[in-house]
């Protein structure tokens, strides 16, 4: 299995009071190789969603995801990078910290130096932790071919409001943007499938949604509402290859936009 390496971590700037994105550039030099094309898969979501499993069972690499004993808890900080050498072009995938971590708040309060109220503190640490989050996004969004947005079936897309809107910003000066596809998770009801594309809609609610029904969807697991492009995770039982086999509609799915390019 391929090791992963450290792409980027962010850092508090303590002159500025901003977080201010660090990139490995020896770690980047060691995993792109310079004759052939890449094609980058990058994967967003909130903290312990499954984002380095599904990336590790679908590719083959060695993301780091929760033990049995450290579930729950952050596991990726900042972004991993690894890639996956074919013949025709390299697969880079990156692996990203999750939304709304704990532990990202609690760093970002014990450097804040420039109050001691604790009220503030956490304020402060709160909006530190989402302008960390939506910097990453950003990177992610500017380097990535293929972007993939994880959520719960039953969740508002309120965690994404940031990378939404700065999705749409990019859209609209019309520069290359990634392929987004959201992955869809716990849906294993048609019911719960329905909400989740409801709640999609509502989220991307344009001009361009209004003839979609979702009492009228197509529920074969690879949908379409106008642009957008979702997929229902698998369960995950604690076997990759099990969950990789599951996932064979999503890989599929990829393998075509790969050979489209
Ligand atoms: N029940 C269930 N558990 C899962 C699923 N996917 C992953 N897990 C478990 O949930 C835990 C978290 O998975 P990770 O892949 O580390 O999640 P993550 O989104 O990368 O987490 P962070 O890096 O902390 O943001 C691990 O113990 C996984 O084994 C799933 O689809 N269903
Ligand atoms: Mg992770």
């Amino acid at each position: 299995m391929i090791e992963p390496k450290k792409l980027l971590e962010v850092q508090l700037d303590l002159e500025h009071k901003k977080p201010q994105i660090q990139i490995y550039d020896e770690n980047l030099d060691n995993v792109l190789n310079d004759n052939k094309q890449a094609f980058v898969i990058g994967i967003l979501g909130r903290q312990q969603i499954g984002k380095s499993t599904f990336l590790r069972s679908c590719f083959d690499v060695k993301f780091k995801s929760s033990s049995a004993e450290s579930q729950g808890k952050q596991t990726t900080v900042g972004q991993d990078i690894a890639v996956r050498k074919a013949d025709q072009y390299d697969l880079v995938l990156i692996d990203a910290e999750g939304f709304g971590s704990s532990e990202s708040k609690e760093k970002y309060k014990n450097q804040i130096f420039w109050t001691s109220d604790q009220k503030k503190k956490r304020k402060i640490a709160r909006n530190l932790s989402k302008f960390s989050l939506a910097l990453q996004s950003v990177f992610l969004l500017d380097i990535c071919d293929i972007l993939f947005v994880v959520n719960e079936y039953n969740h508002d897309w309120e965690d994404f409001e940031e990378f939404i809107d700065n999705y749409q910003k990019f859209n609209n000066q019309e520069i290359s943007l990634p392929q987004i596809i959201y992955l869809i998770k716990g849906a294993d009801t048609k019911n719960k499938q329905q909400l989740a594309v409801t709640n999609l809609q509502q989220a991307f609610a344009n001009e361009n949604t209004e003839g979609n029904d979702p009492q009228n969807f197509d529920n074969k697991n690879n949908n379409r509402i106008t642009d957008i492009k979702y997929h229902f995770l698998p369960s995950y039982s604690g076997d990759d290859s099990v969950y990789k086999q599951k996932n064979d509609l999503i890989l599929s799915f990829i393998e075509d936009t790969i050979k489209n390019q």
